[in-house]
């Protein structure tokens, strides 16, 4: 098939899984389109299937906020007619569903299959917010198929925005080939590590992340076991989290290694990963951690407990309970034998249920099923 992909380009989960299954479809034979404002970070040139489109803005004295999202609409319905795709799949409800939408206008009478993937905080955080409650409504009710990570998010959806069509659950995945469980020696020196327990957090340090629990938490884990902290990831929340890790004198202890492409260097090197959010919709950094053998400890709310299984991945306690969390990293990291069972049980389950293959394998269904469903398809 011919395949239109639109994702935001910058580090994220949704951006990153909008790639990977760009590289996995075109490794699969089909033709793969990536439409957007810049090149995505992890797409790379590898494979002559997968072109590049990029979406050039105007700017005009007028414009206080250059209209993206209609140049996106333009650039999707020219890719469309000029290489007769049979799908736009779009990730990330806004605006790209919204552009989608109008690229159908614009091709009427003919008509493109769009699907479109929920990743979280477009219906979560910024779909269910009044500026956008009815375009982003009126965006997933026009869209050809809806897909969403988890079932905690197609349920919310469906509550939130009182969305009334089908929404297919397709959790996301990763390719336990490249997050795997060795953890290089070299990498843990030039982070400048000792001997002794190591935690991780990665994020884009928002609020929802609740990163300053992560200092919290670390500051009295520290306190019992040595533990060193990494800290990956960059946004608003990153200097409130340097500040309080030096008012608790526990910054000697923390790297903060800011954006880093790949992770999969020094996941490994982590007893467990925190990812204290108050809500993720799927947690993608988690299961990228179980791949690399790492256990999660987190907070149970979201889509979360569909990836890590309480007790057997690694530990969720209720949402604000960080004493039950200090408690549950300090069991993990004194207690090797019970460490390393869930360092295996949760790459066995990052392998058995996440695998680029079988994910890859439900959105070609969806295609299919899109593209036969009716009067799609451009030719
Ligand atoms: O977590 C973020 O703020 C980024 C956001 C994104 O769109 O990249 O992540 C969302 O999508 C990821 C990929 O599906 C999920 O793994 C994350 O859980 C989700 N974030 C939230 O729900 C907060």
């Amino acid at each position: 098939m011919r395949i239109g992909i639109t994702c935001y380009p910058s580090a994220g989960g949704s951006g990153v899984i909008a790639t990977e299954l760009g590289h996995s479809l075109a490794a699969r034979g089909h033709e793969i389109h990536f439409i957007s404002y810049s090149r995505p970070f992890r797409l790379e040139r590898r494979n002559d299937s997968i072109r590049f489109h990029k979406v050039k803005t105007v700017t005009y004295p007028l414009f206080k906020y250059p209209p993206y999202s209609l140049a996106l609409a333009v650039s999707m319905a020219d890719v469309a007619r000029n290489f007769h795709l049979d799908i736009l799949h779009v990730h990330y409800a806004i605006p790209h569903a919204t552009s989608a939408y109008l690229a159908n206008e614009i091709l009427a009478p003919k008509h493109i299959g769009v699907v479109t993937t929920l990743h979280g905080t477009d219906i979560t955080l910024v779909g269910s917010d009044k500026t956008f409650y009815d375009i982003t409504r009126l965006s997933i009710e026009k869209s050809d198929a809806v897909t969403a990570v988890s079932r905690f998010l197609a349920d919310e959806t469906k509550e939130t925005l009182n969305v009334t069509k089908p929404i297919d659950v397709i959790p996301n995945f990763v390719d336990a080939g490249v997050f795997r469980e060795e953890a290089s020696r070299e990498m843990r020196e030039a982070i400048g590590l000792g001997e002794g327990p190591v935690l991780i957090h990665i994020s884009n340090f928002r609020k929802v992340k609740n990163t300053r629990d992560v200092i919290r938490l670390f500051a009295k884990v520290h306190e019992q076991t040595g533990a060193r902290l990494l800290l990956v990831g960059d946004g608003p929340e990153r200097i409130p989290c340097r500040i309080l890790a030096e008012e608790l004198g526990i910054q000697g202890d923390i790297r903060f290694l800011g954006n880093r492409v790949i992770v999969q260097e020094i996941l490994p090197i982590a007893d467990a990963l925190l990812l204290p959010s108050t809500v993720e919709s799927f947690g993608l950094v988690a299961l990228e951690a179980m791949a690399c053998g790492v256990p999660v400890i987190g907070y149970e709310g979201g889509g979360l407990p569909e990836v890590v299984r309480h007790g057997k991945d690694g530990f969720l306690v209720p949402l604000g309970d960080l004493e039950r969390m200090i408690e549950m990293t300090l069991e993990l990291l004194q207690n090797a034998e019970r460490r390393s069972t869930m360092a295996a049980t949760a790459r066995r389950r990052a392998i058995e249920s996440f695998s680029t293959e079988r994910i890859t394998a439900l959105y070609e269904d969806v295609y299919r099923r899109v593209a036969n469903g009716g009067d799609t398809g451009v030719r």
